[in-house]
């Protein structure tokens, strides 16, 4: 049983296994070798800030620990790291400073988001057969088609010298993650498929396998 002292040095994530941004921090948690608790919420549709640990947008993740909250898989991975020693070298999204680097983060960021609105209007039954649906959807297989065919020149441009990327750890998180939900059929894109497999091999990765929680 963890003393009183060490629960409050343990943050807790708040989050799914199912979820995309909250496998990012996971596998962040994982590379940085921070320990922690998951808290798991149940039910995607509940309106009470607490059950997302204080955020009022109602999404996860979220991390709490001795300072405070972190709502969202940035500000949470960057807490990690914060507490992590040895630091690795992170290339954050502020450090891809030109236009392929800083529009694949961007892209990625975007490609996950419109996921959740896809997933989330097919849970609610408001899903297929409207203009705006179709719109997210062509959206989102214009994004996919626009990494796979910048994947190689992408990865190539980011920095050698790095442990990690919060590019890559997204960029990962959102197509294994198509796969997983079948929200896009992912097998013709070649680039982006080899990527998975290599990134695939970390441990991080293999320990944080998508599932959905029971
Ligand atoms: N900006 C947030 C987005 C998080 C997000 O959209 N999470 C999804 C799960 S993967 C969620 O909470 N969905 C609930 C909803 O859309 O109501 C982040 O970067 O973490």
């Amino acid at each position: 049983m963890p003393t009183a002292l060490e629960e409050l040095a343990r943050p807790v994530l708040i989050g799914r296994s199912s979820s995309h941004f909250t496998r990012i921090t996971r596998i962040f948690a994982a590379e940085m070798r921070i320990d922690y608790s998951f808290r798991v919420v149940r039910d995607l549709m509940s309106s009470d800030p607490e059950d997302y640990g204080g955020n009022p947008a109602l999404r996860i993740p979220a991390l709490q620990t001795s300072r405070g909250a972190w709502f969202g898989a940035l500000n949470v991975c960057r807490e990690l790291w914060r507490r992590s020693s040895p630091r690795p070298r992170v290339v954050w999204p502020e450090d891809l400073d030109e236009p392929l680097l800083a529009n694949a983060q961007e892209l990625v960021l975007q490609a996950m988001a419109t996921e959740v609105s896809l997933i989330m209007a097919g849970l609610a039954g408001t899903g297929d057969g409207n203009a705006h649906h179709a719109k997210m959807r062509k959206a989102l297989t214009n994004m996919m088609s626009w990494l796979e065919e910048n994947a190689r020149p992408v990865l190539a441009a980011l920095p050698p010298h790095r442990d990690l990327s919060f590019l890559e750890v997204t960029l990962f998180c959102l197509v294994t993650h198509l796969e997983f939900r079948g929200v896009l059929p992912t097998a013709s894109y070649s680039e982006l498929n080899g990527f998975c497999q290599q990134f695939a091999t970390r441990a991080s990765c293999s320990g944080t396998a998508y599932r959905f929680d029971t």
